[in-house]
C-alpha cells in the first residue's frame, strides 16, 4: 500500500480558499483581500458569483482578478458595512493577531477589514506562529518620513529596510513606500500597533491586532482546521 503524498502548499491554499465560501452570506457584498491564497478564494468565488451582489477589493491586483472573472467590484466608499472579509496573512498567532503586508496591500486591507463584521483568515500551516515577528513587519510610510521611522524602529531593536522592486523603491497602490522591519519580537501586538500608529509618517503598520481574525481556516496535512478567536 502506498502512503498518499502530502498536499503541496499550493493545494493547501486551494483548499482554504474553497473552504472560505461557507462564510459568504447569499446576496451580500464580499470583502476580498490580496495575495496568492486569496487568488484561490477569488477563483472559488467566481463559481458562486450569481449568489453575491458584488465585492469590495483591497488592491488593484485583486480588483483586476475579480473583474476578469465577471465579479462586480464596488468602491469601499459605496459600502457602509460588510458581513465578511476574506484575506490571507503572513503570520497568525494563537489569538488571531496577524502580520500582513507581504503583498504591499496592507493599508487597503485594513480599511476593507474595518468595514467587515467578521474577518476570515485563510492560510496554510506555515503561517502559524507562537509569537509574531519572524516575518519582517511591513510598514507603509510617507516617503519623506522613511529614514526617521527607520531610526525609531532601530531604537526598538528592529532593522528597517526599504522594499525595492526592480532596483527602485516599491510604490504601493496608494503611492507610498514600504519598510520591512526584522528583529522584532511582537509580544504585545495590540500595544505595538497602537504605538506605531502614532508615529508621524506611518500610513499603516502591518500588525492586525485591533483588526484581528475572527476565524482562521488553516490548511494542514490533516485538512482544513477551523480556529475561532
Ligand atoms: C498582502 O499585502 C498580504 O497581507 C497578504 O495577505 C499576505 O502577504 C499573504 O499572502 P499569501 O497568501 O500570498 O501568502
Amino acid at each position: 500500500m502506498t502512503t498518499p503524498s502530502p498536499l503541496t502548499q499550493d493545494e493547501l491554499k486551494t483548499l482554504v480558499g474553497q473552504a472560505a465560501l461557507r462564510y459568504i452570506v447569499p446576496g451580500d457584498i464580499v470583502g476580498v483581500g490580496t495575495g496568492s491564497t486569496v487568488n484561490k478564494f477569488i477563483d472559488a468565488l467566481a463559481g458562486i458569483k450569481d449568489q453575491i451582489r458584488a465585492a469590495v477589493s483591497s488592491s488593484v491586483a485583486s480588483t483586476q482578478r475579480l473583474q476578469a472573472l465577471g465579479i462586480t467590484v464596488l468602491d469601499a466608499n459605496e459600502v457602509e458595512q460588510l458581513s465578511v472579509y476574506v484575506d490571507g496573512a503572513d503570520e497568525i498567532d494563537g489569538s488571531g493577531h496577524m502580520v500582513k503586508g507581504g503583498g504591499a496591500a496592507l493599508t487597503r486591507e485594513k480599511i476593507v477589514a474595518s468595514l467587515a463584521q467578521r474577518f476570515v483568515c485563510i492560510a496554510d500551516e506555515s503561517k502559524r506562529v507562537a509569537t509574531l515577528g519572524r516575518f519582517p513587519l511591513p510598514v507603509e510610510v510617507i516617503p519623506m518620513a522613511a529614514q526617521h521611522i527607520a531610526r525609531r524602529f532601530a531604537a526598538l531593536g528592529g532593522q528597517a529596510t526599504l522594499r525595492l522592486q526592480d532596483g527602485q523603491p516599491l510604490v504601493t497602490d496608494n503611492g507610498q513606500h514600504i519598510l520591512d522591519v526584522t528583529g522584532l519580537t511582537i509580544t504585545d501586538p495590540l500595544a505595538l500597533e497602537s504605538a506605531i500608529n502614532q508615529w508621524p509618517g506611518v500610513v499603516t503598520v502591518g500588525i492586525f491586532a485591533h483588526q484581528k481574525a475572527t476565524v482562521c481556516l488553516l490548511g494542514t496535512a490533516h485538512g482544513v482546521e477551523t480556529l475561532t478567536y
